[in-house]
């Protein structure tokens, strides 16, 4: 019996356990989205055409930052890893080295607390990346503090330059899981569109629209699917993926063929993002009716409608209605009296 029980528990130990996928609270952490969720001194500048993965690095020389702010700032207590790969031009002579520096909050009291450490040039050789793996002196100066912000920064007077790449703050996931993409989102985060009526549409006519979206904070739009009969007849004008604002339009063009049913359509919009770190993504309906097509039917349909809704307003007032009656029974009284 203890037999089967220590079998058993060993059994336990051996299963692995569930355990949450660390992932990177750097936004835009390799440049690929341009100077987005960073904030770039005069200086600093992104390089397009150089880098460790991707086809963007930042680059920074003489007195130029690079810096990410966290809001809310990070719990460094679950901070896994702190890495990023650089490398670096020739120098003229003397020490250049980058510095790193970061902003914990203080809990209550005023002002953060600022730590940092530096790379030397002599420790990475010229158009060579390197990654930089700053992960022990981090945690040892947070005491488990809230990560406000980081920057990259050259300070000496020295002339060289730094190229950055592939940052990385690798964060245990909360246990509630809100890293957990299109599940639980922080209540603080959302991304929705509204619908859109085009009205009536003519065959062989284009339109341009907006549909227009809300979120949270900026939204990085990568992908806008129209689904449903139609869905081929639209085209977004924006070269995605594009950051907008948090309240913003995306703008779109509807071609109707000439040769289209006349109807009724509702196409369906869904657009994926990525809001605050957050993948989200909404849905919306495009509505529109294709007429018969020309101004002439639109012509006969507004002349029908006003006829219609006059008959109804005359209908609807008791008097008038009473005068029909009365001059259909004259009319009738004197069509049977000429036989
Ligand atoms: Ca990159």
């Amino acid at each position: 019996m203890l037999l089967a029980c220590w079998l058993l528990l060993a059994v336990l130990y051996a299963l692995p356990r569930a355990e949450a996928t660390p992932v990177n609270a750097v936004k835009n952490p390799g440049f690929e989205l341009g100077t987005l969720y960073w904030t770039f001194s005069e200086g600093a500048s992104l390089d397009e055409g150089f880098a460790h993965s991707g086809n963007c690095s930042a680059t920074i020389a003489y007195s130029d930052y690079i810096e990410q702010v966290f809001v809310p700032p990070i719990n460094s207590s679950q901070v896994v890893s702190f890495t990023f790969w650089i490398t670096r031009g020739e120098g003229t002579g003397g020490s250049a080295p980058l510095y790193i520096s970061w902003t914990f909050d203080r809990r209550g009291s005023d002002g953060g607390i600022n730590a940092g450490t530096d790379v030397d040039q002599d420790n990475v050789p010229v158009g060579e990346w390197v990654k930089i793996d700053i992960t022990e002196v981090f945690l040892e100066k947070a005491e488990g503090r809230g990560l406000v912000s980081f920057s990259f920064f050259r300070a000496s007077d020295n002339w060289l330059q730094w190229w950055i790449d592939d940052v990385s703050l690798l964060v245990e996931a909360p246990s509630q899981s809100s890293q957990d993409y299109g599940g639980s989102l922080p209540s603080n985060v959302y991304f929705r569109l509204s619908n859109v009526d085009l009205g009536a549409v003519s065959p062989g006519s284009t339109v341009s629209f907006n549909i227009p979206l809300e979120a949270s904070s900026i939204a990085v739009v990568s992908t806008v699917r129209f689904e449903g009969e139609g869905f081929e007849w639209f085209t977004v004008k924006d070269v995605l993926p594009k950051a907008y604002p948090s309240k913003a339009n995306i703008p779109a063009t509807l071609t109707v063929p000439k040769n289209a049913g006349a109807r009724a359509y509702n196409v369906k919009v869904s657009v994926a993002a990525v809001v605050g770190g957050y993948t989200v993504s909404s849905m919306a309906t495009v509505s529109f009716s294709v007429g018969m097509g020309g101004s002439a039917y639109d012509a006969v349909h507004g002349f029908l409608e006003a006829v219609k809704v006059a008959f109804q307003r005359l209908l609807g007032n008791p008097l008038m209605l009473w005068l029909l009656i009365l001059l259909v029974l004259i009319l009738s009284y004197y069509s049977l009296r000429r036989r």
